[in-house]
């Protein structure tokens, strides 16, 4: 027989929001009727703008003729979406790698860099880092702690050694955005360690203040230490189409010198074939002045949403960090756990969050809403929750 693959005894049994699903469907099973609202799984709902929907059904057609079809592409993407890509970022098209969505990348890039890195991530975090990084063999997760107390700034140098530093801006789940001294302050501690930094910017352009920083690369010294994941899912609704992108530095080099983005591009060779070519003609009208004009205009609904929700949980008198600049909102319920609350919101109020702690220990006591949601739903869920803690004196203990 063949030896399963031991580093998935470490591991929690199940992801977070295969977690999340089952509870949504074993509480369907028992109340049929109950009108769940989700705001748990960041999964966008509003349909494609209509410039880049027009684009994806242009390209799926032209497959179908002599003349437009197309097969295997570039593994690292369409030249022209790369270029779009680089152009934006501020880096060059070879940096630019496509790939069918950054929760992809996040486990490809664990090919790197072999086994036994001490692995250090904000905690609470996006748990896709943590899950990855125990099944390609980390030896260690360090979780730094990031709470309202330190402004969801970790103390990075005071922290542990590691080589690797899983970060995230805009936060997942905390909507925190990191303050260009703050990234200033990680590039260096990253630089100083001889350790690489992973940031992931899936949430980039859902900030609205020109004085944060949208990409890693607005730091001095960031392209000798950092890659940038990139993704099409919450900026255009490619949850579904699954588009996204890596950029790895020319000057990201590893302890022997050796070149991170000549090892990245053999793992795109080898270990993909490409993005879909569809979604990739859908990933260029993004990026095009009218796809773009349309698609904040849906970035700016859902935080709207995020708003609409933010201010429904404070009147209800409750400390709600995040929204603003990013969608997600992390609101403190003090003293309680937070699979109780997720339990108490699903049970009374029909409404499905994410439990702070399946983010991490720092998570205990939270609860993650998603702004994700058509209007009226999110408008019927304020009702619900002004009623629901009303009643429930137990929410605010
Ligand atoms: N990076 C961050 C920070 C994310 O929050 C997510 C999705 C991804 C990457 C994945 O992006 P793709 O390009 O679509 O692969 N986060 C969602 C979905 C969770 C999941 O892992 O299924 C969320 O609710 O946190």
């Amino acid at each position: 027989m063949v030896r399963r693959n031991v580093n998935f005894t470490r591991l929690h049994p199940v992801y977070l929001f295969a977690d999340i699903a089952k509870q949504k469907a074993a509480f369907l099973l028992k109340n049929p009727h109950a009108q769940l609202i989700s705001l748990g799984i960041g999964d966008t709902t509003e349909p494609i703008v209509q410039t880049v929907d027009q684009k994806l059904v242009e390209k799926a057609q032209a497959l179908g003729t002599m003349r437009g079809y197309s097969g295997y592409g570039p593994e690292q993407g369409d030249p022209l979406l790369r270029e779009k890509i680089a152009l934006a970022a501020g880096v060059k098209p070879e940096e630019v790698f496509v790939s069918d969505g950054s929760k992809c990348d996040i486990g490809r890039l664990q090919h790197l860099f072999g086994t036994g890195l001490k692995v250090a991530v904000q905690d609470p975090t996006y748990p896709a880092y943590v899950d990855n990084s125990i099944i390609g063999g980390s030896s260690e997760i360090i979780y730094l702690a990031c709470q309202p107390e330190n402004g969801f700034f970790p103390e990075i140098e005071k922290a542990p050694p590691f080589d690797l530093l899983y970060f995230c801006s805009p936060n997942n789940p905390t909507g925190a955005v990191a303050t260009h001294a703050q990234l200033e302050r990680l590039v260096k501690e990253v630089k100083c360690r001889g350790a690489i930094l992973l940031f992931d910017a899936a949430y980039s352009r859902y900030i609205q203040d020109p004085t944060l920083p949208r990409s890693i690369f607005e730091i001095a010294g960031a392209r000798e230490v950092a890659i940038e994941l990139g993704s099409f899912s919450k900026i255009a609704g490619f949850t579904g189409v699954r588009l996204g992108w890596t950029i790895v530095p020319e000057e990201l080099h590893y302890e022997e010198g050796g070149s991170v983005r000549a090892d990245w591009q053999r793992i795109a060779t080898t270990c993909f074939n490409g993005a879909s070519n569809i979604a990739q003609a859908g990933g260029v009208a993004v990026l095009e002045p009218q796809g773009l004009q349309e698609v904040e205009l849906q970035i700016a609904f859902y935080l709207e949403n995020a708003s609409l929700l933010k201010d429904a949980f404070e009147k209800s008198g409750f400390t709600v960090y995040g929204g603003g600049n990013a969608p997600y909102l992390w609101i403190h319920f003090p003293g309680r756990s937070s699979w109780e609350v997720f339990e108490e919101l699903l049970e009374k109020a029909h409404i499905v969050t994410t439990p702070g702690v399946g983010f991490g220990p720092a998570g205990e006591g939270f609860v993650r809403v998603s702004p994700y949601g058509h209007r009226s739903h999110i408008l019927e869920a304020i009702q619900r929750i002004g009623r629901f803690v009303n009643k429930s004196a137990s929410m605010k203990n």
